[in-house]
């Protein structure tokens, strides 16, 4: 199949699923055109059945605003002209879903007809899309679109709950390369980070408020008083400068390393015994199953898909927004005994196998050959 693919390039777990996607329907013989304002942060290698294109909006003094979707779709249409893309995927309902109806539209004119599967990733549905200045557009991208998947059980049912859909919501959960978490890093200098008595505990986040970041730093004051601990802090975010000050603060700055983005996520979890994720809402969270994979356990907020993808009292544990208390106790629990920290952390590994990409993907392709099927019908 020829396939479009329009996600946010930048750090964030949907532009990483909707390269990861990219990538691996590549291996699987499908032609891939990436098309976004950027080149995604994970697409290092091109090849011939790997395309980016990308969307560049003028500016023009005129505008306030620089019109993005109309220039997505503007470049959306000339993509599937000239490249004979059959279906597009498009990661995120605002503003991707839009752009991508306005441009079937267009499209329709000319004869071309362009089936499109929408993937709401979360802060579409819950925190941004739900805001009544959206909700007309959101709900009416995902009822136009041929398909629609979310990431969890957790986000339809969000989805269903929020918005007036008429169409069919189906589950395909996220994913992860395994084979990369087992075979890629081998190299894991734990030494460089840590001595040997200390623990490492490990967040990844791009430091929104959503993340309660912290919470993350509360929960590991509490875990350095009872363990020697180190804590790598992975990301960068509008929280970052509040949580450099509470570090000041609670006197606990030479216990954290602030890292800012990282392209090298498997190196610094390889030698990770504990990920926080206590976050106030997560569709899916798909850093802690990064963490997982890596045979790391992870402490979180029981909230949205999180539930779904950290197993309480099996990968890790999981309690109540904001109850750090919980989640402090909850990692001594883990960290104090060695043995038992072992099994979490293999449990974590084993819980992460029903996520392989191997599993997932092939959920896509159906969906696409049944969205092309019943298209070529109409
Ligand atoms: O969580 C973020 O801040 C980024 C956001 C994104 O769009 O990349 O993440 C959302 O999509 C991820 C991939 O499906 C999920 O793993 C995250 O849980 C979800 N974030 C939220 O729901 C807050």
């Amino acid at each position: 199949m020829r396939i479009g693919i329009v996600c946010y390039p930048t750090f964030g777990g949907s532009g990483v699923v909707a390269t990861e996607l990219g990538l691996e329907l590549s291996k699987r013989g499908h032609e891939i055109h990436f098309i976004t304002y950027n080149q995604p942060v994970r697409l290092e290698l091109l090849s011939n059945n790997v395309h980016y294109h990308e969307v560049n909006v003028p500016e023009y003094p005129l505008f306030h605003y620089q019109p993005y979707e109309l220039a997505l779709s503007s470049k959306l249409v000339d993509m599937v002209k000239l490249h004979k893309i059959e279906i597009l995927h498009v990661h995120y309902a605002i503003p991707h879903a839009y752009a991508a109806y306005m441009a079937k539209k267009i499209l329709k004119e000319d004869g071309i007809h362009l089936p499109i599967v929408t993937t709401l990733h979360g802060t579409d549905i819950t925190l941004v899309g739900s805001h009544p200045f959206y909700k007309p557009a959101v709900t009416f991208s995902i009822n136009k679109s041929d398909a629609v998947t979310t990431v969890s059980q957790s986000l339809k049912e969000d989805t269903l709950r929020l918005f007036d859909i008429e169409n069919e919501i189906s589950v395909v959960p996220n994913f992860i390369d395994l084979d990369k978490y087992t075979h890629g890093f081998k190299d894991c200098q734990r030494g460089m980070m840590a001595n040997d008595n200390e623990k490492i505990i490990t967040h990844i986040s791009n430091l929104r408020p959503v993340k309660r970041v912290q919470d993350v730093i509360k929960v590991f004051y509490g875990i350095q008083k009872e363990i020697p601990a180190k804590l790598m802090f992975i990301g960068e975010g509008p929280e970052k400068e509040g949580v450099e000050q509470q570090c000041r603060d609670l006197g606990i700055s030479d216990k954290v390393i602030f890292f800012g983005r990282s392209n090298e996520i498997d190196k610094i979890l390889c030698f990770s015994d504990l990920f926080l994720l206590p976050s106030q809402t997560e569709s899916f969270g798909l850093a802690a199953l990064e963490a997982m994979a890596s045979g790391v356990a992870v402490i979180s907020s029981n909230t949205g898909g999180i539930p779904e993808v950290n197993l309480d009292g099996i990968s890790g544990f999981l309690s109540a927004v904001g109850d750090t208390d919980d989640m402090v106790k909850n990692a001594l629990h883990i960290l104090s005994d060695d043995s038992r920290l072992k099994s979490f952390k293999a449990n974590a590994r084993k819980a992460a196998l029903k996520f392989d990409l191997h599993e997932i993907v092939p959920q896509y392709e159906a969906i696409y050959e049944d969205t092309l099927s019943r298209c070529l019908v109409l």
